[in-house]
This record gives structure tokens, C-alpha cells and sequence, in this order.
């Protein structure tokens, strides 16, 4: 893509209630425009992040069997009343009517939907275990909306729902949920915690909120370094392994402001390894057995000819307010760098360019020819600016990797810098080599 070419709205002026980094630089840099309160449209350069991270919490739900589908935005208030949750979500939920007068709402949540679905289509303990996903936008009517896309109304969510026989089957999915959690946010670059948490209006017993650090988190974390270095790939998708890496990460302390205690912390954490730090949830697990099955009579035949109801439970990923916390995690002295993964562009080839010289542009052309050819994704920028009024752009913009063909580059030797280090001096080949290897 040619810089030029690109819709992206760079903006200096900032409104007044962009109070963090990463509501400010995602609307400096064009990445989301609100269009009402707590309601954003995403932009491309946003949208392009939006759909990478999709993309990976996709595939990391597959590799567990998890079976994507897609529910409808919009629910019918019958099945919230049979759950008794129509009236319990209060305020937050929002309510329409129909032209026939009939109630409707735009879901918060499926729970109530999911179950409806399975108990029509599954009769039989042969169909168990089953886990079905989606990802889809949800509407909370939030009291105050607020840092961008990170609490907002309108919002999008994987969200997946596990089905067993038994409440020891049931937990056993929550386990292999837990797990790919974790894969998933080692795959997006982010250094992701898991904590007990309280279950709020989803309900039930059991309950992991994973958090992200960043100063601007909603959350206060106290935790030990050491959970940083559980490495996940060491486990497999078997129960026991599943149970052995639910014991390491519970043997190792953390807490929320709620169950924080200053002599367990000093005593079962050393003082160097202390992480006292705010945090923003990304994802949410709960384990609620029969707490909908039970009201929707959603009922299985037993092998033994009894009916029992299916023991469920829900797993939400903020889908977008990981851009924004990615951001929160990422963002330092003015400079973004997304993690590669989920980078909108793989690299930027940025020429300097004059009126009357335009060799510079031709041969950052020839470059981003041939990085097509390797299928990474360049971003050319070939605006006729001055360089340093592009590295302040590129400074936002946030792409890991910058060619720069400009004073340092030689006949086919160029500038290669990866973000926040020292820029080397290398050929084509050269950069081609390292980029495909990250
Ligand atoms: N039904 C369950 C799990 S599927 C559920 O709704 N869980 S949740 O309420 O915790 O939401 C799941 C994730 O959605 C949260 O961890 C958070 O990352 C994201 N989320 C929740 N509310 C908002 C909001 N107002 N704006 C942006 N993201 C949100």
C-alpha cells in the first residue's frame, strides 16, 4: 500500500476527553472515528489491527475444537426473560421494539441465545462435549463511556460457550480455555496474567479475568515476575497437563485490590520480583454449570436413559479493546510499536524525496515490488514531505520495521531499523532475510 493512497486521517487536534495514549494516538492516527457516545467507526489502519488480532484469537479457538458460528446482533427478549436476566441486566442492556410492538434487545452477551440454540439441536450425551464460538458486536449501555474503544458501548467480542455432561467435564474445558488464552495473547505479543475473579452478572462459581499490564488499567495487579516465565508450550491438551498448568499458575501469587494482602504478598513474593501495577482485562472465562440450562430446561438424555442438564460455561475475549490495550502496553515516549503480529503493515519503506529528485522513490518502488513478491506487507511511503516530519508520523503509525532510503543508504545498501534500536546498514537480500525470520 502506497501511503498516498491510504485513507488515514491524521489529526493533531485531540478532543478534550481523550485522556490516555491510546485513545489519543488511535484518533491522532486515524485508526477509529466516534460517532456517538462510546460508539466508534474503525478506519482502516484500526481496522486492519482489529482483524489481525481476530484472526489469531480465530485460530487459537480452532485448535482447540472450538467450532465457530455466527449469532445475530439483535435478540428477542424471551429467552432473557425465561433466564430471568431480562430484568436483572437493568440499564445496561438496550431495549427496542419492534413494529409489531414485540421486545427485541442488542445482545450484551449470548448465554441465554447459545443455550436456546443447543437445547433445539442436542438431545443426546452422544453429541457432548461441544464448544461453539462467535465473534460478534455486543452493545452495553455503559453509565460512562469512556477511553475510546477500551469501555465502549458498542464493542467486539469472541465469545465461546462450552457444553459437557458432568461438572468435571465442564471445568475440564474451562482448563483447555485457560490454556489457549494464554497461547492467544503470547501469540499478540502481549504479556497476559490470569486471575481469580469475581463473576458479576454472568454468574456461577469459577471465574479468570486475564489482564494486560499498562498504567491505565481499570484493575490494580500485585503478582510475582515469575509468572511471567510459565512457559505455555511446555503443556499439551491432555487433562492432566491441563491440570498440572492450572496448579503452576495457582501456585504463584496474584491478586486484585479486593483480596490483596500486604504480609502475603511480602512473604510469599521477594521484594525484587514485587509487580504492584494497574492492568486492563482482555478476557474473561466463567464456569456457571446449570445456571442457564437449568431455567431453559435445556436437557440431555444420559446414557442410562436419565435427563440431566448440560453443564456449560462462557468465554469472553475483548476483541477490540485489545487494539487499544496493545497500545496501553506498547506505547512509550511518543514512539508506538505494535507487537509484529498484529502490526497493520509488516514494514515501511520511507524514501527521501524532493521535487527534483525522485531517485529515492523509484528505488523504494523496486524495494516494495519485491517484498510483495515475499508476501511481507510493506507500507511505501511515498508523501512529499521532510524525514522528519515522516519519522514523527512513523513514530505513530507504529510499524516495528522502517527501510529508509535517505543520506545513510548507499547504491544498494539501506537504512534497516527496527523501532527504539540502532538502524543498520544492509542489502536487499539482507532485509528480506530478517523480516521473513520475524
Ligand atoms: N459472556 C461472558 C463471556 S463470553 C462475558 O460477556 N464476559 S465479559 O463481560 O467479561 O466480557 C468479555 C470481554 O469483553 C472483557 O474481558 C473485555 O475485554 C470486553 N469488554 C467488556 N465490556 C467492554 C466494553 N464496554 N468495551 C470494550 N470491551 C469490553
Amino acid at each position: 500500500m502506497y501511503l498516498s493512497k491510504l485513507f488515514i486521517p491524521i489529526t493533531k487536534d485531540l478532543p478534550s476527553e481523550a485522556k490516555i495514549k491510546s485513545h489519543q494516538l488511535m484518533l491522532r492516527a486515524g485508526m477509529i472515528k466516534q460517532s456517538a457516545a462510546g460508539i466508534y467507526s474503525w478506519l482502516p489502519l484500526g481496522f486492519k489491527v482489529m482483524k489481525k488480532i481476530e484472526q489469531i484469537v480465530r485460530e487459537e479457538q480452532n485448535l482447540i475444537g472450538a467450532q465457530e458460528m455466527l449469532m445475530p446482533t439483535i435478540q428477542s427478549s424471551e429467552i432473557w426473560k425465561e433466564s430471568g436476566r431480562y430484568d436483572d441486566y437493568g440499564e445496561e442492556m438496550l431495549r427496542i421494539k419492534d413494529r409489531q410492538g414485540r421486545e427485541m434487545l442488542y445482545g450484551p452477551t449470548n448465554e441465554e441465545l447459545i443455550t436456546d440454540i443447543f437445547r433445539a439441536s442436542v438431545k443426546s450425551y452422544k453429541s457432548l462435549p461441544q464448544i461453539l464460538y462467535h465473534i460478534q458486536w455486543k452493545f452495553r449501555d455503559e453509565v460512562r463511556p469512556r477511553f475510546g474503544i477500551m469501555r465502549c458501548r458498542e464493542f467486539y467480542m469472541k465469545d465461546a460457550y462450552s457444553f459437557d455432561l458432568s461438572d468435571e467435564d465442564a471445568k475440564k474445558s474451562y482448563n483447555k480455555m485457560f490454556y489457549s488464552y494464554i497461547k492467544t495473547f503470547n501469540r499478540l505479543g502481549l504479556k497476559v496474567i490470569p486471575m481469580a475473579a469475581d463473576t458479576g452478572p454472568i454468574g456461577g462459581d469459577l471465574s479468570h479475568e486475564f489482564i494486560i499490564l499498562a498504567e491505565t488499567g481499570e484493575s490494580q495487579i500485585y503478582t510475582d515476575k515469575k509468572i511471567f516465565e510459565i512457559d505455555v508450550n511446555k503443556y499439551d491438551s491432555s487433562d492432566n497437563s491441563l491440570q498440572k498448568m492450572r496448579e503452576d499458575f495457582l501456585s504463584i501469587y496474584t491478586a486484585t485490590d479486593e483480596k490483596f494482602n500486604e504480609e502475603e504478598f511480602n512473604k510469599e513474593v521477594k521484594k525484587e520480583n514485587q509487580i504492584k501495577m494497574k492492568g486492563i482485562e482482555v478476557g474473561h472465562i466463567f464456569y456457571f454449570s446449570d445456571k442457564y440450562s437449568k431455567p431453559l430446561n435445556c436437557l440431555i438424555d444420559t446414557k442410562d436413559g436419565k435427563k440431566i442438564t448440560v453443564k456449560m460455561g462462557s468465554y469472553g475475549i475483548g476483541v477490540s479493546r485489545i487494539v487499544g490495550a496493545a497500545i496501553e502496553a506498547n506505547y512509550n515516549k511518543d514512539i508506538m510499536k505494535w507487537p509484529i503480529a498484529i502490526s497493520p503493515f509488516d514494514v515501511v519503506i520511507i524514501p527521501s524525496i524532493s521535487k527534483n529528485n525522485k531517485e529515492n522513490l523509484q528505488k523504494a518502488e523496486n524495494i516494495y515490488k519485491e517484498l510483495k513478491k515475499q508476501n511481507i506487507d510493506a507500507l511505501l511511503d511515498d508523501v512529499d514531505e521532510n524525514m522528519s516530519n515522516k519519522f514523527k508520523k512513523h513514530d505513530l503509525i507504529g510499524i516495528p520495521y522502517q527501510i529508509i532510503i535517505g543520506s545513510k543508504s548507499e547504491e544498494d545498501k539501506f537504512e534497516f531499523k527496527e523501532l527504539n534500536s540502532k538502524s543498520e546498514i544492509l542489502n536487499l537480500e539482507d532485509i528480506k532475510f530478517k523480516l521473513k525470520k520475524k
